[in-house]
Formats: structure tokens, sequence, C-alpha cells
């Protein structure tokens, strides 16, 4: 007779020790790379895709590297035949979709580079989301010029289960 309250018990506990089990969990960021810079370079850019697997949208509010002194989620626009970049405000993921983040588009800008981004090392960065809080992933560094991540964590066909990061 002492199974259930005790299991009960267990079950409260799990539960109040993460604030927001769902909203983490629903949200995925895949493919985090970026392009080698040369030394001299004081930016760089990191691209990714993030899909919101959950029922609620969410929006990322900030990110953060070691390796930059600032990072910014930035868009790219072509306006009367010049690419311009701005500031991506808060961008949101509507449940069921996914934000990609890929070289001519939006991309996050590091901006004052610790040390320049070395092809076959990767780095972290934080991805703050609204309601997800803290994603942590390593991004891979590519050869200077490259236009999408050597290896895809999935190929188009692969419609299956996709790795969370917040491993
Ligand atoms: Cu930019």
């Amino acid at each position: 007779m002492i199974r259930v309250p005790l299991i009960l018990a267990l079950v409260v506990l799990a539960a109040s020790a993460v604030a927001q089990p769902q909203a983490k969990d629903s949200l995925v960021v895949e493919s985090a790379w970026a392009r080698a810079t040369p030394g001299n370079a004081r930016d760089g850019a990191a691209y990714f895709r993030v899909v919101n697997h959950g029922s609620t949208p969410d929006r990322l509010v900030s990110v953060n590297s070691p390796v930059a002194e600032k990072a910014d989620a930035h868009e790219t626009k072509t306006e009367d035949g010049i690419m311009k970049m701005r500031p991506l405000d808060r961008p949101a993921i509507a449940p069921g979709q996914a934000l990609e983040f890929k070289p001519g588009g939006a991309h996050i800008m590091l901006l004052g580079l610790k040390h320049p981004l070395k092809e076959g090392e990767s780095f972290p960065l934080v991805l703050t989301f609204e309601k997800a809080g803290d994603v942590s992933v390593a991004v891979k560094v590519e050869r200077a010029g490259a236009s999408r991540p050597a290896v895809m964590d999935h190929g188009p066909m692969d419609h299956g289960s996709h790795g969370s990061m917040t491993r």
C-alpha cells in the first residue's frame, strides 16, 4: 500500500526539478556551423537550424559565445542591389516550424572574435530562448567560403527523431 504514494512523490519531485520540461525538449538546434576566418578578421558568422517540435511559439532572445565579445542575430536583405545586414529582433519560431540561419540569410554575427575560427575545430554557442531557456550547441568550423556544413545532422529524407542539443 505504500507503493502508490511513493511513486506520486517521485513524480512530483521530477516535475518540480525542471521548470519547463516540455519547452526545452521541443526545441531542437541542428547542424550548427561556421566558416573559418582569416587571422585578422574581427567578425565571423554562425549558422544553424532551430526546429520547434512543441505546441507553443518561442523566440530567440539572445546569443553568446566565448569566442566573441558579442553575438547578434542578423538578417541579410538585398535593397537596390546592395546586400545589407540588419539586426533580427527576437526572431520567432512557430510550432511545427523551423528557423534557418544560413549564408545569405539570417545568421549569427560573431562580433569581436577573440581568436580566428579554425577549420576542423568547434566552439560553444549559447542560444537563449524566451521559453526554452539556454540551449548550448557546439558549432563546427568548416572551410572559409563553405556554403553548408560538410556533415548535416540528418539528410533531407530523414524525418525521424532529431538529437536533442541539451546534452
Ligand atoms: Cu551580420
